[in-house]
């Protein structure tokens, strides 16, 4: 090893190694291979690079590590322990058991030091680009006095042969950020075997090609001292992310399986492990060993940290107000007045949601948007806002360029960095091109709001490609995902509200088309999940169920269907997941026992029979034609609510 290389060195990386080997053997199953062989790249990380205070895991100048590889997660549950981030090595002991704080992938709000959830490769590392964008905004804002601290990445061959690895990292060089850093760990050995399986790409060319600092570290794995002077060096580049090729051998040290994709994931036996520790140099015939003297010696090693955190505290105290507060509540505190729309005025959802934001703007210091590429057609455009760049680094509008899927692990990043409030729009039939950063928001509880427009058929022209059918129904079986999809301007205000307001990401489904201004609608509505508008029809007949444009077509066949006297009552539902989460009094103050209901949407009907007799709905791809053709063609009218009512009665008196 190198010539600074001390006891306390050697017995922390030890240690790690082991505690790497036994949590996956105690728990028959995990992945060894890779926290092996970063055993001294984390250790170096931990004990000399990374600027933090154990004491204050919490610490919002700290620098973030993002373990992109999240299947190594025994990697750094093993460094918050032996660091006193929180984790007993009882936790330890109970890797990937029910309950316990080191669950298989490490998960953000669950143990305490995970900065982000992470095990779908790629997601880390885009992930942490938005947390390196909220760092430099915030410095910039704030002074580098307060905010100041460098991201870092560990990401492996999954991480960079994913499609997301390339919108983020093309990004991240677009935007100059040199305040992240992604450590490669080219150990050339997935699951299937050595890379050259599948990929034969020039990384380093291609990070290159996006304007990265790329350093080829090649055979320093072991080398404490090579490691610490090139991931400092990184963290002194002034002028592009950087990404450090680390050339890696999997399971290293083990007599068997070094450099063998069986290293990765599958168990060692316990001979295999004891042949390990004695190279290693710990005892055989003991598992979950923490060598004396490691523990304190990383109490010392830290000691810089915490006295970084302390003097801190001290300028945040007198001159960090604003700060703190931004990171409390990125969208402020004011109560925003919800403007009064005149009923019968024609506005788009997307356009109420632009007039909605920027109500907000003002009071709402973290408050950021951007698009991929639709930022006026998604009315996330704030006026005034300086676009986000190298040069005004704490702009709000950012331009995420056609990169949709980088555009989510972003937005969940500044989120989840703090002090921010990402708001995203692109076409909802493209929700799908975001759909597993959407997911790591639902995982993680990020407070994030997508502006998914042309939410229908009502796209027209554009055709079957751009008109969303089964989105609707897929979001909303995703846990903790809000899907809103609001009648008009009135409600499109309550749920921006709501969703500024709420525990987790939001998706607000949005008209391209104009839509009337409701007679009943509410902004406090929205957050019923369901409600009446017409409350001054008494014992109704049937009761019709719309969201979004089709509350309207359910307005004006109430009004067909008084003509022929039968009483129909209708009922907006924004929000079909939250009424379903409503306790059965709430639902029947809405939906009456007895009652037929009829419920109609521009989408696919699955889900609705969970309140509907009847739904009607689109189940199949839409149609090129101007819009009301389109909607003509495919039953979403007045007409066919009129009809359905009709036969729903006839069935019912006929029985
Ligand atoms: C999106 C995604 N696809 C597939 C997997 C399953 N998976 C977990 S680890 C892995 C191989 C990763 O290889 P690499 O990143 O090189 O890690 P190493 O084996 O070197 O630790 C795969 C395919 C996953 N976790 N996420
Ligand atoms: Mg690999």
């Amino acid at each position: 090893m190198s010539r600074n290389t001390t006891q306390f060195d050697r017995d922390a990386i030890a240690t790690i190694r082991g505690l790497a080997m036994d949590a996956p053997a105690a728990a028959n199953s995990g992945h060894q291979g890779t926290a092996m062989a970063l055993a001294p790249l984390a250790h170096v990380l931990f004990s000399r690079v990374m600027r933090y205070d154990p004491t204050d895991p919490a610490w919002s100048d700290r620098d973030r590590l993002i373990l992109s590889a999240g299947h190594a997660s025994i990697l750094l549950y093993a460094m918050l322990h032996l660091t006193g981030q929180g984790l007993s090595l009882d936790d330890l002991k109970a890797f990937r058991q029910l309950g316990s704080a080191t669950p298989g992938h490490p998960e953000f709000g669950h143990t305490i030091g995970v900065e982000t959830t992470t095990g779908p490769l790629g997601q880390g590392l885009a992930t942490a680009v938005g947390f390196a964008l909220a760092e430099r905004s915030l410095r910039a804002t704030y002074g580098a006095d307060l905010v100041n601290h460098t991201t870092w990445v560990i990401a492996g061959d999954g991480c960079l042969e994913e499609g997301i690895s390339h919108e983020a990292a093309s990004l991240a060089g677009h935007q100059k950020l040199s305040n992240l850093v992604v450590i490669y760990d080219d150990n050339r050995i997935t699951i299937d075997g050595l890379t050259n399986l599948a990929n034969s790409t020039d990384e380093a060319a291609r990070f290159a090609a996006y304007g990265w600092n790329v350093v080829h570290a090649g055979e320093i794995g072991e080398d404490l001292d090579a490691l610490e002077d090139i991931l400092n060096e990184a963290r002194e580049e002034a002028m592009r992310p950087t990404l450090i090729v680390l050339r890696t051998h999997v399971g290293f040290p083990s007599p068997d399986w070094t450099d063998s994709p069986k290293a990765h994931g599958l168990a060692f036996g316990a001979e295999h492990i004891a042949r390990t520790k004695e190279i290693i140099g710990l005892p055989i015939n003991e598992a979950f060993t923490v060598l004396p003297g490691v523990i304190d010696g990383y109490v010392e090693a830290t000691a810089r940290g915490r006295e970084a955190a302390a003097q801190w505290q001290k300028i945040a105290a007198t001159s960090g107000v604003a700060l703190v507060e931004q990171l409390a509540r990125p969208m402020g505190s004011g109560n925003r007045v919800m403007p009064t729309e005149e009923v019968g005025a024609s506005i788009a959802t997307r356009n109420a949601l632009k007039t909605a934001l920027n109500d907000w703007a003002a009071a709402a210091p973290g408050l950021v948007a951007g698009s991929a590429d639709l930022t006026e057609n998604t009315g996330v455009a704030l006026s005034g806002a300086t676009a986000l760049s190298p040069t005004t680094p704490n702009g709000r509008q950012i331009y995420f360029g056609i990169r949709e899927h980088a555009m989510g692990a972003v937005m969940n990043g500044m989120a989840l960095h703090g002090g921010f409030l990402p708001i995203g729009g692109t076409f909802f039939v493209f929700s799908d091109y975001l759909r597993p950063a959407i997911r790591i928001a639902a995982l993680t509880g990020a407070r994030v709001i997508y502006s998914f427009t042309h939410d229908s058929i009502g796209v027209g022209e554009d055709g079957p490609t751009h008109q969303p059918i089964e989105h609707l129904a897929s979001l909303r079986a995703m846990p903790g995902l809000s899907v809103i999809r609001p009648a008009d301007a009135v409600e499109t205000a309550g749920a921006l509200d709501l969703a500024m307001n709420g525990d987790g990401p939001t998706a607000l489904c949005l008209s391209r088309q104009n839509l009337p201004v409701l007679s009943g609608t509410r902004a406090d509505g929205v957050r019923l999940g369901g409600y009446v508008l017409n409350d001054e029809v008494a014992s109704p007949a049937v009761v019709l169920v719309g969201t979004g444009s089709e509350v309207s077509l359910c307005v004006e066949a109430a009004q067909h269907l008084a003509g022929d006297g039968i009483a129909a009552r209708v009922v907006s539902m924004p929000d079909l997941g939250a009424f379903l989460n409503k306790s059965r009094a709430e639902r029947e103050a809405v939906l009456p026992r007895g009652v037929p209901v009829v419920s109609i949407e521009a989408g696919a009907t699955f889900g609705w029979a969970a309140i509907a007799d009847v739904a009607i709905g689109i189940d199949r791809f839409g149609l090129s034609a101007p819009a009301p053709e389109v909607f003509t063609a495919l039953g979403i009218t007045t007409q066919h609510v009129v009809a359905t009512v009709h036969a729903v009665l006839n069935e019912r008196g006929a029985q």
